[in-house]
């Protein structure tokens, strides 16, 4: 009897499904690999259903041998602990990422002259609405709220990347990488309100009104399903931010982080090189607990941002300031800093990690920007924040591209720089 191996990483059995399952028990004796949650978010297919769930659909299904868990997406161990004459899949091979896994399969399969079937894919109207109401139930402001603590048990670090229109949102949502071993893609999203402002040219010193804010969200949240994080700025006055929190709930925004700063409040990357005043632990820890009282779901998190090692108070103010807004209700901790050194955040992260091993910790790297996602994590960070680089990134290419022009008084010059034009036209999906 032949052996037959086919994986699947889906929250619900189709018809399609079952032809790839009818197909392959005409095969041999078929062992179907679930996924775990964890792979399936890193390959962009966050679950609606947890793994234990998915076993028992594929279970309901009559016929098959043997049903084991997938650890990683690649297929190296699978194949070395079955060895199957035969790797059964749908032949809907279409994004990088996809092609990437087909090519681990052929290679491995080629070792030892295993083959690997593949089955026509079946698509009609049926699916195709099934497919739909997956995404769908993923956009939707309940679900999507209460992803990012679903994550925060499912991934080592929850990677962000900072967005602030549709299109950047699209960026952080698709962008995928398959490159041999790895595949990855971002886990969040960030509402910088530095760049949020930028984007509009105006400064980051709360001058951009919630109602302008929201409107920023709205633009994201209508092309993506990822968590969002919102860049709260101070929170503004107690007797506001009771009301923003409200309404990022009802928007399906996951969390706010704020700072404990007063007055006029400047981008904290300036530092000490202009007036920057920190709030008292009393009124922030009043904010916070206020904001709590107002939460209306469970899921949302209020994270509160320590500025200490900005204003040069040092790590033992940090760490007080942290057990005191944890205290208050934090959800948890950002502490941030502007040296490019990592050292500062690496002690901080230790010290508070040997007194509380479960409040979550976030980090915006931008200045210590060589230490990596592993290390963070090891030293007990579980969300960072890449809050600024596609701005950044978009500023001096089309800086560069206004001056080719004027340069050359026409436009022949920067096509090189430029996506071309069949491309943006249909860079957009169509609903
Ligand atoms: C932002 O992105 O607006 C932030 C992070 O607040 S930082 O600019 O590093 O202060
Ligand atoms: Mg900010």
């Amino acid at each position: 009897m032949k052996t037959v191996y086919t994986c699947f990483c889906t929250d619900i059995i189709h018809e399609g499904h079952l032809n790839i399952i009818h197909e392959a028990l005409k095969l041999g004796s078929l062992t179907v690999g679930v996924l775990t949650d964890s792979e399936m978010i890193r390959y962009n297919r966050f679950p609606t259903k947890p793994m234990k769930d998915r076993i028992d659909m594929i279970r309901s299904i009559p016929g098959i041998d043997k049903i084991i868990v997938q650890k990683t997406i690649m297929y190296d161990d699978i194949v070395k602990e079955l060895r199957p004459d035969y790797i059964v899949h749908g032949d809907n091979w279409k994004d990088p990422g996809m092609m990437e896994i087909k090519k681990n399969i052929l290679s491995l399969l080629k070792k030892y002259g295993g083959e690997l079937i593949e089955i026509p894919y079946t698509i009609n109207s049926t699916i195709q609405k099934i497919d739909k109401q997956i995404t769908e139930k993923l956009a939707m402001p309940e679900f999507r709220r209460g992803r990012l603590r679903k994550l925060l048990n499912l991934v080592p670090i929850i990677k962000t990347l900072e967005v602030h229109s549709g299109l950047t949102g699209l960026i952080a949502e698709k962008t995928i990488i398959a490159d041999g071993e790895a595949i990855d893609q971002f886990d969040a999203m960030w509402i910088s309100s530095l760049c949020d402002s930028t984007d509009k040219g105006k400064p980051d010193i709360e001058l951009v009104d919630m109602t302008s804010r929201f409107r920023t969200i709205n633009d994201v949240i209508e092309v993506t399903t990822k968590p969002i994080i919102f860049d709260g700025d101070t929170g503004g006055l107690t007797e506001h931010f009771v009301y923003t929190i409200r309404s990022l709930e009802r928007m399906g925004v996951s969390a706010i982080i704020i700072e404990d700063k007063t007055g006029l409040k400047k981008n904290s990357l300036f530092g000490m090189d202009v007036e920057q005043t920190q709030d008292s632990v009393e009124n922030f820890c009043a904010k916070i607990s206020a904001g709590k009282r107002a939460q209306l779901s469970d899921d949302f998190m209020i994270i509160a941002r320590i500025e200490s090692l900005i204003l040069g108070k040092g790590k033992s103010d940090a760490l007080q300031r942290a057990r005191s807004y944890r205290d208050a209700g934090a959800d948890g901790i950002m502490i941030h800093s502007r040296e490019k050194d990592p050292t500062e955040i690496i002690e901080f992260c230790d010290a508070f990690r040997q007194e509380d091993k479960k409040t979550p910790l976030v980090v915006v790297p931008t200045s210590f920007n060589s230490i990596t996602e592993g290390e963070l994590a090891k030293h007990g960070v579980n969300i960072v924040i890449y809050a600024n680089q596609l701005l950044r990134a978009a500023f001096p290419a089309m800086e560069n591209v206004a001056k080719m022009i004027l340069k050359y008084h026409r436009a022949e010059e920067a096509d090189n720089c430029l996506m071309p034009i069949r491309q943006i036209i249909t860079l957009i999906d169509e609903l």
